[in-house]
Order: structure tokens, then C-alpha cells, then sequence
């Protein structure tokens, strides 16, 4: 049956049903590289050309270092490393900004009294928690064993989306503990999701503007036991089996605003240290290991760093097969060949899917460059939501836009631009760009 938006795909020479293997393909990806021998990759290349006479993007990677001797000769003269991608030292007033936030939190946390209230677990340090909420943290039971489960224990994007329904009848996912709360079943073909003024603004905004065509459709508020959810459609209602990967857009996935505070009144999160070192034990400052904890903007700019939405604009959240298995684990996918790698595995090399997609991301991008919304907006921790099906069912979305905020005066963003901090670019577009370039890049011989 064909949905709003869905599309068929399709093509004479690679038509339903023509699969290349993960091999066929990852040696076309190659061999597109390879066309760029001793020079920077293609993406690369790309990502620096000027678009539509935009200054090449930047991607920012503010890390705060520690004070430690010996290693002065790595620092800017502020102490503070700002890592370009070629490798270069930038000092920037907000690094130095940054760089101070950091000193007032090693004098408190050093304290034998004051750390305590700087201190903070897992909410969120800017907005409400009826808004935190909304972002959905939903901790799911899964019929895996014990070490498996703990890897699937928090799965943020993949289920911040209104899939919990459909998830729950297929394959017997339960809600369990956390943000729980945050979707619930409604009457056919919608879910409720927990309603964040922030997001139903957007979802207003959205269903008048070209872009509510790429968005799930808003029904409105209802109220459930005391509490109120913003209705939306399902996105999942008309797939077989649904295989769905979720990818976080950007550059930048916190606000501006996010830092700001940090700096007005920094929190410290232990819960964001333990995360960053059961990655890279060496990845926090000798202060961070000090107060065994770490700043949001810190956290959120290393997971930046780790993973592609420094280099490419995007990231991989998590990734739901057919059987229902979910994999969530993409946290240091990087490359654009690691990113192929993994894309090539959700379609299970199937070009009929894979055009659809891509024809479904023109569109998007087309609707996006052209949108007045789009254009008013600072997108972050938004996604896109890929759903295809063993059917040839396939079609994107953008969705989640708790933090999607209205930008003062008139103001309008170009989202290829780099970012400054006071600029509030967030780099979609740029993010879009990659992923088409590397999708684009299976089907070019
Ligand atoms: C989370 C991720 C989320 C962020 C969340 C982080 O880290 O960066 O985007 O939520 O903050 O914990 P990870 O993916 O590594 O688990 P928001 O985008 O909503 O800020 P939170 O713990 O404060 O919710």
C-alpha cells in the first residue's frame, strides 16, 4: 500500500531483487576512493568545496585539557586544544570561555564540600524534565543474555521515535524503567508521544511548512491518565518486519544555550564519565578523573569526536533488524567506510532499497533548502529515520525535535556553514551531503 511520501524505487538495470554483497559493494565504494589517491578522500574533498559560495565547513571539536606538565608543547597558549581536521591549533573566545568553566570546576569539585550540588546524575542540564523526558531515554527487556542486555539497556534515538507500539506487538519489547512513559499506543496508525512544549511548536510549525511532508503528521494534544501526548502518526504501521535505523543529524548535538549554561552553573555528571571511559579510558582529563565526572557540553563534544558527527555531519544511533535484534553499539563508527559498512548491512546490499533511500534523501534535501522552517530553525538531536522492509517498502523521516528551537530576529541559518560559537550552524545539511556522497557512492561504476 503506498504511504504519504513512500516510495518504490527501483531501476531497469538494478531492479527488486538484484542484491550485491557486502563484498560487490565495498570494492565500488573503493574503487570511488580510490580516485582520489594521495589526495584527501572524496568526502573529505566534497565537505571543503564551497556550496552555493559558502565558506568550505569546519567542524569544531572543542576538547578541554588538562594542566599537566610536559605537555604544553600539544596546547594553544590557552592550554585549551581545538583540534581542525588537518591538525592545526585554533584559540577561539569561546575555547577560553570553555577553559575557564573548566578551572571553576576542578576549585569546587576539589573542595571537601562544595561538589555535591555540582554534581548530576542523569538529568538534563537545560531542560525541564518534562522536556528531558520527551527525549525519550526507554529502557527496553530484551531476550538477550545478560551481556548483551546491558549494551541494549539505554536505547536513546531508536526508540525516541513512535515506534514503541508496533515494537511491542511484533516483538514483545516491554517499557521498562528510566524516561519511561514517553510513548504510548494510540488508535490505529498513531502513537502517542510525551508532550514538550518545545517539540509540539515545531509540530505546529512543521505541518504548515513544505517540510511536514518529511515529517511524521501531527494529530494534535490528548490528555492520558493526567498527563498530556502530542499524537503522531506511526511510522512503522505499514511496514512488514520493519529494519530501522535512526541517524542523529549535525555537527553539534547540543545547544548553544547548553553552554552557556554549563558555564553559568556548571553540573558535573558522573554518569557521563562512566560512559566516556568504558569507551576510552584515556579519554578524560586528569581533573575529570579527579572528580570522576564531566561536564554535558564536555561529554557531548567528545561523543562528537569519537564518532562521525565531527567529521561527517551525522552519526549512526542504533539500528533495529527485522528479527527484531538491535544494535545500538555505533559510538566510535567514524569513517565514511565504517559508516558503508554498516548502511550496507541494514539493506543486506539491496540496490532496489538503497535507491529508494537515496531518491527519498534528494527529495528530503530539496524540501529542506527550500524550507522557511528550516531556514528559522537550529536543528539539534534531530534524526533521520530510515524504515525499509523484505517487501521493498523503504522511506525516511526526519523526526525528534525536542531541541529544535527558533532562532531570535529574524534570524536565519545556511546548515553548511562551520560553526562559531554566537553563529548557531548546525551543520544538517553538511551532514546530509555525506550521507547521500556515501550512499551515492555504491551505485556509481
Ligand atoms: C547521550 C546523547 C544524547 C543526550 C544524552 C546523552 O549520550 O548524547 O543526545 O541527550 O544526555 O547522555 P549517549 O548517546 O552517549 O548515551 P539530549 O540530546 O537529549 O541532550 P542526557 O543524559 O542528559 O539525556
Amino acid at each position: 500500500m503506498e504511504r504519504r511520501g513512500a516510495h518504490d524505487g527501483g531501476s531497469p538495470e538494478l531492479g527488486r531483487g538484484k542484491r550485491l554483497s557486502v563484498g560487490e559493494l565495498r570494492s565500488l565504494f573503493e574503487a570511488r576512493c580510490a580516485t582520489t589517491s594521495g589526495q584527501l578522500p572524496e568526502p573529505a574533498k566534497k565537505s571543503c568545496r564551497p556550496r552555493n559560495g559558502v565558506l568550505p565547513p569546519v567542524i569544531p571539536q572543542l576538547t578541554v585539557t588538562a594542566e599537566e606538565d610536559g605537555q604544553e608543547a600539544q596546547r594553544s597558549p590557552s592550554g585549551l586544544r581545538r583540534t581542525e581536521p588537518d591538525g592545526t591549533w585554533l584559540t577561539t573566545e569561546s575555547s577560553l570561555h570553555l577553559l575557564q568553566s573548566s578551572r571553576r570546576l576542578s576549585t569546587s569539585s576539589l573542595s571537601s564540600t562544595g561538589s555535591s550540588s555540582l554534581f548530576e546524575d542523569s538529568e538534563d542540564d537545560l531542560l525541564s524534565d518534562t522536556e528531558g523526558r520527551s527525549q525519550g531515554i526507554v529502557h527496553l527487556e530484551h531476550g538477550e543474555d545478560t551481556h548483551q542486555k546491558k549494551a541494549w539497556q539505554t536505547i536513546k534515538t531508536i526508540v525516541n521515535l513512535p515506534v514503541i507500539s508496533p515494537f511491542k506487538k511484533r516483538y514483545s519489547w516491554v517499557q521498562l524503567a528510566g524516561h519511561t512513559g514517553s510513548f504510548k499506543a494510540a488508535d490505529a496508525g498513531t502513537i502517542l508521544k510525551r508532550y514538550s512544549e518545545n517539540e509540539e511548536k515545531c509540530f505546529e510549525l512543521l505541518m504548515k511548512d513544505p517540510l511536514g511532508s518529511c515529517v511524521p503528521v501531527f494529530h494534535g494534544l490528548v490528555e492520558r491518565d493526567g498527563e498530556s501526548y502530542m499524537q503522531l502518526d506511526d511510522l512503522l504501521a505499514n511496514f512488514e518486519g520493519p529494519c530501522v535505523m535512526d541517524c542523529k543529524m549535525g555537527i553539534r548535538t547540543y545547544l548553544e544555550e547548553e553552554l552557556t549554561k554549563a558555564r553559568e552553573k556548571p553540573k558535573l555528571r558522573k554518569d557521563m564519565y562512566k560512559k566516556m571511559i568504558d569507551v576510552d579510558p584515556l579519554a578524560p582529563t586528569t581533573e575529570e578523573n579527579t572528580q570522576r565526572a564531566v561536564t554535558k557540553p564536555r561529554y557531548m563534544q567528545w561523543r562528537e569526536t569519537i564518532s562521525s558527527s565531527g567529521n561527517l555531519g551525522f552519526r549512526i544511533e542504533g539500528i533495529k533488524k527485522a528479527d527484531g535484534t538491535c544494535n545500538t553499539n555505533f559510538k566510535t563508527t567514524k569513517t565514511r567506510e565504517q559508516v558503508f559498512q554498516v548502511f550496507v548491512e541494514f539493506i543486506k546490499g539491496d540496490m532496489f532499497i538503497l535507491r529508494t533511500y537515496l531518491r527519498r534523501l534528494y527529495e528530503i534535501r530539496g524540501v529542506l533548502e527550500s524550507s522557511d522552517f528550516f531556514k528559522r530553525h537550529e536543528v539539534i538531536g534531530s534524526s533521520l529515520l530510515f524504515v525499509h522492509d523484505d517487501r521493498g517498502h523503504a522511506n525516511v523521516w526526519l523526526i525528534d525535535f525536542g531541541k529544535t528551537t527558533l532562532l531570535p530576529d529574524g534570524q536565519i541559518l545556511d546548515h553548511r556553514m562551520a560553526w562559531q560559537e554566537g553563529n548557531r550552524e548546525d551543520g544538517y545539511l553538511l551532514g546530509l551531503d555525506n550521507l547521500i556522497d556515501i550512499l551515492e557512492s555504491t551505485l556509481e561504476r
